[in-house]
Formats: C-alpha cells, sequence, structure tokens
C-alpha cells in the first residue's frame, strides 16, 4: 500500500504541481503532522451562511433608489493620490502620479441593454431592476454619460507577463467611475470596460467586443456563485460600434462589436500598481498606496504596527494560497496570471481566456495561444507564488533586512498554505469529515483515475455526490456518465470499497446528510466553453436569451434546475465542443 500511496501523491502533486521534489516531499510530511486542524465544516459553513445570506438580501434589501438619485464619489481616492498633470487620451509615459484623468469614449450607433446582473444592481447598486430600463442607465453604464459625482480614471500600474517585466501597463480600455457606498455601508469601485482609449492603451483600440464581454460577465457572475472571491459585473451593453479583431492570432482580422462591461471590485488595484511604482523609484508613492490599501481594505492591521507591510503580505500570501486553491475546486483556470492580472484583494480579476476544464487534465491550457503551458491549470499555484515573490519584490523598498528575512520566510509557507486548503476543499467535495490518514491518498488517487479516464471533473464530483450509496455499491452508473467513464479504470471498484468504507465510519452520518453536504460544494452547473460559445453566437445577432439563460442557471450551481437540464448543461458535452478554440484576443 505505501508504494501506491507514494504513486499516487505525485497524481495529487501534478493538481496541485508546485515545486515538484521539493512539495511531494511536502505533502507526505504534513500529512503525519497535525495539518488539518481546521475541520471542513468551516468552509462548508461559510459558504452555507453565505448562501443564506444572499437569499435573505433579496428579500430585505432596500431598492427605494431610483437611478434618478444614484450618486458615486472619486474623493477619496483623488484625496489620497496625486493625479496625471496632464490631460487628454493619448498614449504616453506617466510618472510619479496614480490615476490619469480620460474620458470614455461613447460608443457609436444605437445601444442594447443585453444583460444585467439582479444580484449586483439589487444587493450592491441598491437599485432597482425596473428603473435600469432606461435610456439613463444605457448611457451611464457605456460610457456615454456621467453618472453624477463621476471623475472618470485610468490607473497607471506595470507588471511582469508571462514571466517578465513589461514596464507601464495601465488601465487601457477601462475607466474607473467613482465609488459608490452602498445601504449595507460597502464601498464598491465602479469600472468601465470597453470604454475607449486612456493614456494606457499602448496600441489597442481601448474596446472589447461582444465575444470577451459576454465572457466576463458570465464569468464572473459564476464565480461569485460559487462562492469565491471575485470582481462582479453589473451589465453588458452591446452597441453597433465595428470593432476590427485577429480572434485566432491568424491574420483572419473580422469585423466584430464593440460592447461595454460595468464591473465592481472593491479596489482594482493590483500587484503590478506597487510594481510600477518600486520600479521608477517612487518610494513615497509606493508608500502611500500601501498606507491606502491596509487602511481601507484589512482593517486588522494596526497602522502604528512599524510591521505592518509584513503583515499585510503575509495576510496576501495566505489569501492568494486561498484563491488559488478555490479555482482548482472548480476547475478554473483564470488564463493569464500576470502580475498585473492578479488582485492585491486576492479576488479573481480580469477574465480574458479562462476556462473551466472539462475532461481532468493538470495541464489543461485555456489559452491556445499559450502554447509553453506557462499558464496551465496545474501550474497555477507555482504562478501565483511567482506573483507573490514580485510584489515582495515591489515592496523591499519600504521593507527592513529583518522584515524581509520574515517576508521570505512568509513565502516559503506559501506552498503549505495552498496544500492545506486544497486538502481541505477536497475532502469536503467528497464528502468527508474529520480526518484520516488515508483521506489525501482517496482525493489523490481518484484525480489519477479522472486523468486516465479523461473523466469530466464537474460531473464526476456532481455525481458522487447525487449517487446513494446503495448505487454506489451496486455500481449502476447507467444514468451517470461522468461515474460510468470513471468506473472503466481498473483501480475503480477498489477505491470505491476504500471510499465506502471510509464513509461508513462516520458516525452520526446518514447517506442524505452526506449527499446534501456534497451537493453543496461540487456545482452541476459550470461557464463551460460550448455554452459560452453558443450564447456568443446568438448574442452576436442580438438575441440574449442563452446569456439570460446561463446567467439564471449559474447563479443557482448547486442546484438542478428544469431549464438548464433541457439545454443540456449537465450532460456530456456536445461533439462540436471538442473542436472548439478559446477565442484569446479579446
Ligand atoms: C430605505 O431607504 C430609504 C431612503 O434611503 C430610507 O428612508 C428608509 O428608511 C430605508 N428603509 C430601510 C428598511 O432601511
Ligand atoms: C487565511 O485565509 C483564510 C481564508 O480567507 C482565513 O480563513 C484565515 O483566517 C487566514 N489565516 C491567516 C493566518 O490570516
Ligand atoms: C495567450 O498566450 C500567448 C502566448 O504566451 C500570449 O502571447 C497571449 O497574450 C495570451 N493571450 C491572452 C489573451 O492573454
Ligand atoms: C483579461 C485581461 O484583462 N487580461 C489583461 C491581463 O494583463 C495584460 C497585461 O499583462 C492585459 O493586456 C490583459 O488585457
Amino acid at each position: 500500500m505505501l508504494g501506491i500511496r507514494c504513486l499516487l501523491a505525485c497524481a495529487l502533486v501534478a493538481g496541485a504541481d508546485l515545486d515538484k521534489d521539493r512539495n511531494l516531499l511536502g505533502f507526505c510530511e504534513t500529512a503525519d503532522q497535525d495539518c488539518h486542524s481546521h475541520d471542513d465544516t468551516v468552509w462548508d459553513n461559510k459558504r452555507q451562511t453565505n448562501a443564506a445570506r444572499a437569499r435573505l438580501d433579496v428579500n430585505s434589501a432596500n431598492h427605494t433608489h431610483q437611478l434618478g438619485s444614484f450618486r458615486v464619489s472619486c474623493k477619496k481616492l483623488l484625496e489620497a493620490f496625486p493625479v496625471d498633470e496632464v490631460d487628454g487620451n493619448f498614449v504616453r509615459t506617466v510618472k510619479n502620479c496614480i490615476f490619469s484623468k480620460s474620458t470614455p469614449t461613447p460608443l457609436k450607433g444605437s445601444l442594447t441593454l443585453a444583460t444585467v446582473s439582479k444580484n449586483v444592481i439589487e444587493d450592491i447598486l441598491d437599485l432597482d431592476v425596473n428603473a435600469i430600463q432606461s435610456d439613463d442607465f444605457l448611457q451611464y453604464a457605456s460610457g456615454s454619460k456621467l453618472l453624477p459625482g463621476s471623475i472618470p480614471l485610468a490607473h497607471r500600474y506595470g507588471g511582469h507577463q508571462f514571466g517578465y517585466w513589461a514596464g507601464q501597463l495601465g488601465d487601457g480600455r477601462a475607466h474607473f467611475l467613482g465609488q459608490y457606498t452602498n445601504s449595507k455601508g460597502e464601498i464598491w469601485e465602479l469600472q468601465l470596460k470597453g470604454s475607449g482609449k486612456t493614456p494606457y492603451s499602448r496600441s489597442g483600440d481601448g474596446r472589447a467586443v461582444i465575444r470577451s464581454s459576454v465572457r466576463e460577465f458570465l464569468g464572473s457572475e459564476a464565480m461569485h456563485s460559487l462562492g469565491i472571491p471575485t470582481s462582479r459585473a453589473a451589465s453588458l451593453i452591446v452597441s453597433e460600434e465595428p470593432v476590427l479583431r485577429d480572434q485566432f492570432y491568424n491574420g483572419k482580422v473580422k469585423k466584430e462589436r464593440g460592447a461595454v462591461v460595468l464591473r465592481l471590485a472593491k479596489s482594482w488595484f493590483r500587484i503590478g500598481s506597487l510594481e510600477i511604482l518600486a520600479q521608477a523609484g517612487e518610494i513615497d508613492l509606493l508608500r502611500k498606496m500601501l498606507d491606502f490599501v491596509i487602511a481601507e481594505h484589512f482593517p486588522s492591521v494596526n497602522m502604528n504596527d512599524p510591521d505592518k507591510y509584513l503583515v499585510f503580505f503575509s495576510m496576501v500570501v495566505n489569501e492568494t494560497a486561498h484563491m488559488i486553491a478555490q479555482w482548482m475546486s472548480v476547475g478554473f483556470a483564470h488564463g493569464v496570471c500576470n502580475t498585473d492580472n492578479f488582485s492585491l484583494l486576492s479576488i479573481t480579476i480580469d477574465y480574458g481566456p479562462f476556462g473551466f476544464m472539462e475532461s481532468y487534465d493538470p495541464n489543461f491550457i485555456p489559452n491556445t495561444s499559450d502554447d509553453e503551458g506557462r499558464y496551465r491549470i496545474g501550474a497555477q499555484a507555482n504562478v501565483g507564488l511567482f506573483n507573490l515573490e514580485k510584489l515582495l519584490g515591489a515592496l523591499g523598498p519600504v521593507l527592513t533586512v529583518k522584515q524581509l528575512q520574515g517576508a521570505k520566510t512568509v513565502l516559503k509557507g506559501f506552498a503549505d498554505l495552498y496544500q492545506k486548503r486544497f486538502h481541505q476543499i477536497f475532502k469536503a467535495k467528497l464528502g468527508l469529515r474529520g480526518d484520516e490518514e488515508e483521506d489525501e491518498y482517496l482525493i489523490a488517487y481518484l484525480l489519477k483515475m479522472m486523468e486516465d479516464t479523461r473523466s469530466d471533473f464537474t460531473m464526476t464530483f456532481r455525481q458522487l455526490s447525487e449517487a446513494s450509496v446503495q448505487q454506489l455499491d451496486s455500481r449502476d452508473f447507467t444514468q451517470m456518465w461522468a461515474l460510468n467513464d470513471l468506473s472503466s479504470h481498473n483501480l475503480f471498484s477498489e477505491w470505491l470499497s476504500m471510499y465506502l468504507l471510509r464513509h461508513g465510519r462516520q458516525d452520526d452520518d446518514c447517506d442524505e446528510d452526506r449527499q446534501h453536504r456534497m451537493k453543496s460544494v461540487n456545482p452541476r452547473y459550470v461557464v463551460r466553453n460550448w455554452m459560452a460559445e453558443s450564447a456568443i453566437r446568438k448574442a452576436e445577432v442580438n438575441d440574449f436569451s442563452e446569456v439570460e439563460l446561463l446567467y439564471h442557471v449559474l447563479t443557482s450551481p448547486y442546484i438542478t434546475q428544469e431549464t438548464a437540464e433541457e439545454a443540456g448543461y449537465a450532460a456530456r458535452p456536445p461533439l462540436w465542443a471538442q473542436r472548439l478554440k478559446v477565442s484569446c484576443s479579446s
């Protein structure tokens, strides 16, 4: 058994895929220590509370606001930070500031409100979904007219792209509109994406096309409903403005149409926001931004603590490890994990060529042009670590030698934090309570079988949740296509026996509870590429019904829904889906 255990630890590491030798060891070592002190119920409870809260909010929220009284404010950011002295949306190198004033460029032709997120409109923006079916909303949410209180800004940042320092990047087609303080006292930053050129557009046209905007809208709202920290999308507006794109970078330029997403986050600052200040030697500004971010978003850090930057860093390391483990738990591959696409708040931002893995494969790459597989799903933890190293580099100028040493030690703990969280989440996905030594082995064994049989990641876990113990025991999977695939593995019976025995040892756990628990963490619906693609094809001819349908389905991913079943969203993907290439240029 020990032999197979070590073999299978490799499979799990493939899922985690950090620095291979070290972590293979690291994994085996932590297994014997008391490293699972947090019970998985913490995670379950948190999700359930959030879901319950979400339901409550829908009923109790105060939607008295009509659009007429909606206001944003830019005061806080403008008072905190210097602004570019130069005006105008022409491309330039910008120094000694955090923002440039930049006015959105209205889209040409008639505008159509393609879809809105009811949850964001009501629960975050305190607006009535009916009130926003107005021409005013179309103008505000597309950049044609400025919201009361808005002084639109483009953010200056830099970043490491594909492993190398890329210099000044910045919001090249996004405009920060202002902060909105909602009826719950939360402060949200509103941003338009696709709203025209800024000083940071480089060679871009400042636009986004329908294709990428639909994906961002659905992707971010779906991630939120899966319980994963993310930016949000309020609305999607499409226009008649022609936008030229070489979709597959093969020289075939196609005329598409411009679209704008109104998106929200508690903060849009990224690792690259700090990096550019450190690289440019603007150390006072670096300190200013750090103090602002800590004061606004890390309330547990004491501003008078001489180690506050170190404490901040350790919190970002921890939260980033958790975020990536959560990505892995739903098979989410971000696709472009550059330091400028990594939030300082460890929320998922910048939905580009992302993808949800279908057949389990640690080498899954959502961006078909990423030939090296730098951002393959199994490498995400490694890339997260790389990005945190770059964050540490940016903090260098404000840390003492001793603090720098401390920060390096914190960084060394990343792999462990990640693996503990990964283990905890996957244990919950298998419905395992308490801790048994063989748990990691059960997880690794399953992933290895999934990889060998190319079983569907989402539906394997879901069907394990839906099958009763009797069904599992009798190995009757005629109605369960993913489990049917998995059961073709020659070690499946052995694994299943172990799994059922493990469950049998859980006292006070009836099968219904197990199923219920598992169904609340294993989604039945994720945004598969083929689903998004089908909705996009219709959206491109102004039929937004499928975008709407997907949005509704994906807001309750853990609940079986009739319309979703009719649409085949939990069925074996259609044949044409296998030939699909992800659209990369956006
Ligand atoms: C709802 O908002 C209105 C206007 O802002 C306020 O007067 C009212 O007290 C609020 N009601 C609740 C239940 O919070
Ligand atoms: C790490 O992050 C998790 C998830 O957000 C949180 O529950 C935990 O308290 C954090 N731990 C530390 C030491 O900050
Ligand atoms: C996809 O990967 C290629 C190769 O690394 C890269 O040049 C391209 O920018 C990536 N696409 C996106 C949208 O990030
Ligand atoms: C999806 C997305 O917004 N990706 C951005 C990530 O960062 C690069 C620069 O590194 C931008 O070009 C992408 O647009």
